[in-house]
C-alpha cells in the first residue's frame, strides 16, 4: 500500500480528491489546514511543500503532487478499478476537458475572483472590489448555464461517478453558499444530490464538518 498524506481546507476544493480518496477506499493521513474567514491558515513549514500556498496536495511515498486535476490523477491511478478519468479513451478526454475547464475557468478565474476580488486589484476602495465580486458572479453563471448544457445523464463523463463530478460538488457548494439560485440548474442540482446519497460523500462532510448542500 502507498503512503499518502493529503492536506484539505474544510470546504475548500479540496473536497474533490478528499472524496475520490472515500470512493477508492484508499488509506491516507489527513491533514486539515483550517480557515481565518476566508484566508486559509497554513502552517509556517506549508512554503517548502507547496511554495503555490494552496491545497489539495497530496504526497504519495514522498512524491508531492498539487493542482486539483493532477491530485485526482494520481488518485485514479492508484485505483484504476474505478475508472475515475472514465473507461474509453474518448471518456478520458472528455473528462480531461471538464477538468480544465473546472479548474482555470470556473475555479480559478470565476470563483477567485467572485472570493478574493481585492486580490485582483491594486484599489483598494470597497467599490471596487464590489464590482469584481459583481462580474465574477456573472461569469460563474454563465458558467453554470454552460455546465447545465453539457450535461446529459446522472454524472457529467458515461454512467459511472468520475473525477469530474467530484469536482463539480465544491463548486456547486460555493454558488449556493454566495446566495446564487443554484434551483435554475435542474441537471446541476440532480448531480449534486445523487452525490451527496453516495456513502463517501457523506463520510467525508462528516470529516470536514460541514453541512450537506440543502442545508446551506
Ligand atoms: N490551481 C490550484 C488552485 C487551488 C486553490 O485555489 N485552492 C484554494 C482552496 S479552494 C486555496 O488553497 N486557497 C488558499 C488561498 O487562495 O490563499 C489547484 O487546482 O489545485
Amino acid at each position: 500500500m502507498p503512503d499518502i498524506k493529503f492536506f484539505f481546507a474544510p470546504g475548500a476544493c479540496s473536497l474533490a480528491p478528499h472524496i475520490l480518496l472515500h470512493e477508492a477506499g484508499l488509506s491516507y493521513e489527513p491533514l486539515q489546514i483550517n480557515y481565518a474567514g476566508v484566508e486559509v491558515q497554513f502552517p509556517a513549514d506549508y512554503k517548502a511543500l507547496n511554495p503555490k500556498m494552496r491545497v489539495p496536495v497530496i504526497v504519495v511515498d514522498g512524491e508531492v503532487i498539487t493542482e486539483l486535476p493532477a491530485v485526482s490523477t494520481i488518485i485514479s491511478q492508484l485505483a484504476p478499478g474505478h475508472n475515475f478519468f472514465g473507461k474509453t479513451p474518448l471518456e478520458t478526454v472528455r473528462a480531461y476537458e471538464w477538468m480544465n475547464y473546472l479548474s482555470g475557468t470556473v475555479h480559478n478565474a470565476g470563483f477567485g475572483h467572485l472570493i478574493r476580488p481585492w486580490r485582483w486589484t491594486t484599489d483598494e476602495d470597497p467599490k471596487a472590489h464590489q464590482r469584481i465580486k459583481e462580474r465574477a458572479k456573472e461569469s460563474v453563471e454563465e458558467a453554470f448555464a454552460y455546465i447545465e448544457g453539457r450535461l446529459q445523464g446522472v454524472y457529467a463523463v458515461g454512467e459511472e461517478l468520475t473525477a469530474v463530478d467530484a469536482f463539480l460538488y465544491p463548486l456547486y457548494r460555493w454558488a449556493k453558499q454566495d446566495g446564487m439560485n443554484v434551483s435554475a440548474y435542474p441537471k446541476y442540482t440532480a448531480l449534486v444530490e445523487a452525490l451527496e446519497k453516495r456513502k463517501s460523500v457523506q463520510t467525508v462532510l462528516a470529516k470536514e464538518g460541514l453541512k450537506s448542500v440543502s442545508s446551506l
